[in-house]
This record gives structure tokens, C-alpha cells and sequence, in this order.
């Protein structure tokens, strides 16, 4: 028993071919509507597909041909442009059951494709995606150009499209501009407010820049705002770093504090109380590691810090500053500070790390010198870079 394929326009086409070919013994197996093979039949209308079951001896075509049929194209012989394809059965004696199995898994393959084809025709006659206009189109450009996330260009401008859609005479480059604005926000570095004693906690991995942000800031309001400043130093795994920082704080006659085991640091703070802000600097292990997610927990519940910074860098990849950003979201609600920001060209980091942290920018530090290289975010100076 052989079983072979047949595409006609409709039964009685499939079934003349059928007779014609294989004879009155042969057995329908099977049918149904499919599209022919191949790409350019994507889209072309359906046809029948019959599978048919024949003893190879009671075929007349086959007879005449002499057993090589298994191996030969079939030319479709009736105006119905039914067309065959041979499918040589296993070399197994042939029981029903075999012929069965055998059809109930063409079956599903076929329907398989099928599904992946009717699939694919939806996708490739769905409507093309929203174009921008011209202004519009130029301004994403110009964005991804300076490294904004494709997802979050397309987000503005789909956001741009819509406010244009209702208030025509607006240009779209002002729309960006204040899309881009909305976003970041109004940046919110650490104030003081006289007489009232503020902690601020600073946190971010390793070598992100989070001591020399520190001691930037600290140096900025001891000498340009006249404020009395701390720092204190939870950082108890890295050997060196207290004698990094106590190179600046002596320079500067800034009182630092050095907290070997997080027990001490009540202590340390109480020491400090006639301070006006007191920065803590962290650790920066591993993001996401345990004891260093219970340290920062526990250096929050001593220290109650008003304001927390995390410091991200932005000349990293955009998955490793969500890696950071993720790895802090545990210590609540915490202010931006973008570092590194001169070792890079481009802007677009900063926009995609505000827009992934969902959290106020504070500060953009911008190189080595304490205590010059840091500043308030320019977000009206960032969207303008971004769009030109
Ligand atoms: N180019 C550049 N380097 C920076 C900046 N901020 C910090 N660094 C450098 O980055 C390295 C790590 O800084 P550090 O403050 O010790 O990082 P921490 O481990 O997070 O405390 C040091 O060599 C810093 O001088 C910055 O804004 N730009
Ligand atoms: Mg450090």
C-alpha cells in the first residue's frame, strides 16, 4: 500500500485524477483546504488536498511504469491541475494500523504547517507598522542615534503623533522636547534646609563613583553653601578606602568617620550631631548579593537617611545599568546619580536609565576633579542634546 498526495480545485476534479491514475480500488484518505507550497503561495487561495491510499499492482499508471513509481514526479495529467506528490511507505507489511498512525501524524504535521503558514500570512498582510512624519521620523532617528532605547524613541514618538493628531499646528520637535522633559522630571539634589540635620545614604556597585561623588558633593557644600558636613564610611571590605577618603577629608577639614561593624554606626552618627548633612558612603559588592542587600537594610534602619542616591554609570551597557537599577529597587525610594557621564559621547543612557528606574534624577558627574566634575542635572540641556 502506497499513499500519495493530490492538490485539485475540488473533490470531483481530485477524484478523476485519482480513478485515472491509481485506479477504482484507490482509498481517500483524507482531505483538506491548504495553500500550495512555498512562498510565493503564501497568499494564493486554497485548494483541496486529498491523501490517497492504492495498491501499486491495481494502478494503471503505476503498472506501466513498472514499481518505479515511488521515486517519480507524477505529472498532473487533467485540466483540474491536480498534481500528486508520492509518499513511499515503510518497508513494514502493511497492516491499517501502521497506515493509520502514519496518517494521524501527516495529519497533524500538515495542520502544523498550515497553522505556521496562515500564521505567517497574518503577519506579513497585517498592517505595516505606524510611520512617522518626515519631522518626526528625523527627531527618532536623532534619538537612537545618541543611544536611546528603540522601545522608549518609539514610545515618545508615538506619544509626539498623538498630541499632533489634536493640535496640528504644533511642531514636532517642541512636542519631543517636552515629552523628553516629562520624563526625566525636576532633578532633586540633596537640600538643606538651615538647622535641620540631614543623612544621606549613597549606594551602587563597586567602582561606580560612589566615594568620589561624595566627596564632591561634601566639598561643594562645606565651601561654595558654608554647610558643616560628615562622611562616614560603612565600606568595610575594601582595604584602602578609608585612606583614600581621608586624604580628601583632611584637605578639606571634613570630620569622617570609619565604621568597621554596622553596630558602631548609631555611635558614629551620634558624633556627628552637630553636623549639618552627614554623607554614608557603602560598600559596593556584587549587585544583588544577600549580605549586601542585609548590610545597606540595616545601615537604612540605623541611619534613616532622608535622602538615598544610587550611582549608575553611564558609560555602561543599557542591560548593565538595569542590572544595578534592579539590584537596588530593595532600598526604596532613591534619587539618580548618573557618573562617568564624560566617558561617553552619547546622551541616550541617561534618558533610558530614568526612564527604567522610574526615579528622580539628582546629579550628573562628569569626570576625576573634586570637586568641580558634578552638577544638577540640566534636563532642559539634556533634550536638547538628545534632539540635535
Ligand atoms: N571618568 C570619570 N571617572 C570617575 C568619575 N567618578 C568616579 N570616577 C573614577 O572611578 C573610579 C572609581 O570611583 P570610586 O569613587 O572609588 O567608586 P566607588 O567604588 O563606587 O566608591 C575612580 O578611579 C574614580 O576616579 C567620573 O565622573 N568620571
Ligand atoms: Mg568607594
Amino acid at each position: 500500500m502506497l499513499v500519495k498526495r493530490y492538490h485539485a480545485k475540488d473533490m470531483q476534479a481530485a477524484m478523476e485524477v485519482v480513478k485515472r491514475e491509481l485506479g477504482p480500488d484507490a482509498v481517500i484518505l483524507n482531505s483538506r483546504k491548504t495553500r500550495r507550497k512555498g512562498f510565493k503561495n503564501l497568499f494564493s487561495k486554497r485548494i483541496l488536498e486529498v491523501m490517497v491510499a492504492y495498491e501499486p499492482e491495481k494502478a494503471p499508471i503505476a503498472r506501466k511504469i513498472n514499481g518505479y513509481l515511488s521515486r517519480q514526479q507524477t505529472e498532473p495529467a487533467v485540466p483540474a491541475r491536480a498534481e500528486a506528490e508520492e509518499e513511499p511507505q515503510s518497508a513494514e507489511p502493511d497492516n491499517g494500523e501502521t497506515l493509520k498512525r502514519l496518517n494521524e501524524r501527516i495529519e497533524t504535521l500538515g495542520q502544523m504547517v498550515a497553522g505556521l503558514i496562515d500564521k505567517f500570512g497574518e503577519f506579513a498582510a497585517a498592517e505595516p507598522e505606524r510611520r512617522y512624519p518626515e519631522s518626526l521620523e528625523a527627531l527618532v532617528s536623532r534619538l537612537t542615534e545618541n543611544r536611546v532605547d528603540g522601545e522608549l524613541a518609539h514610545t515618545l514618538a508615538r506619544d509626539a503623533l498623538d498630541i499632533i493628531a489634536v493640535q496640528p499646528g504644533v511642531s514636532a520637535e517642541d512636542v519631543m522636547e517636552q515629552l523628553i522633559l516629562d520624563l526625566v522630571g525636576v532633578p532633586e539634589p540633596v537640600l538643606h534646609r538651615r538647622y535641620k540635620r540631614k543623612t544621606v545614604l549613597v549606594l551602587g556597585p563597586t567602582g561606580v563613583g560612589k566615594t568620589t561623588s561624595i566627596v564632591k558633593l561634601a566639598a561643594n557644600f562645606a565651601l561654595k553653601q558654608n554647610k558643616k558636613v560628615g562622611i562616614i564610611n560603612t565600606d568595610m571590605y575594601r582595604i584602602g578606602a578609608n585612606e583614600q577618603m581621608k586624604t580628601y577629608t583632611d584637605i578639606l577639614s571634613i570630620p569622617f568617620g570609619a565604621v568597621y561593624q554596622l553596630d558602631e554606626l548609631g555611635g558614629v552618627i551620634e558624633s556627628m550631631r552637630d553636623r549639618d548633612i552627614i554623607f554614608i558612603d557603602t560598600a559596593g559588592k556584587k549587585p544583588g548579593d544577600d549580605q549586601h542587600r542585609e548590610d545597606v537594610l540595616e545601615i537604612i534602619r540605623i541611619a534613616r537617611p532622608e535622602d538615598m542616591l544610587l550611582c549608575v554609570p553611564a558609560s555602561t551597557s543599557f542591560s548593565a545599568v538595569k542590572e544595578i537599577i534592579d539590584a537596588y529597587e530593595f532600598a526604596g525610594d532613591f534619587k539618580l546619580v548618573v557618573t562617568k557621564l564624560d566617558e561617553t559621547d552619547f546622551r541616550g543612557m541617561l534618558l533610558n536609565l530614568i526612564w527604567y528606574a522610574r526615579k528622580s534624577p539628582a546629579y550628573v558627574t562628569t569626570g576625576q576633579n573634586v570637586p568641580d566634575d558634578i552638577d544638577v542635572l540640566d534636563a532642559a540641556g539634556l533634550a536638547e542634546r538628545l534632539l540635535h
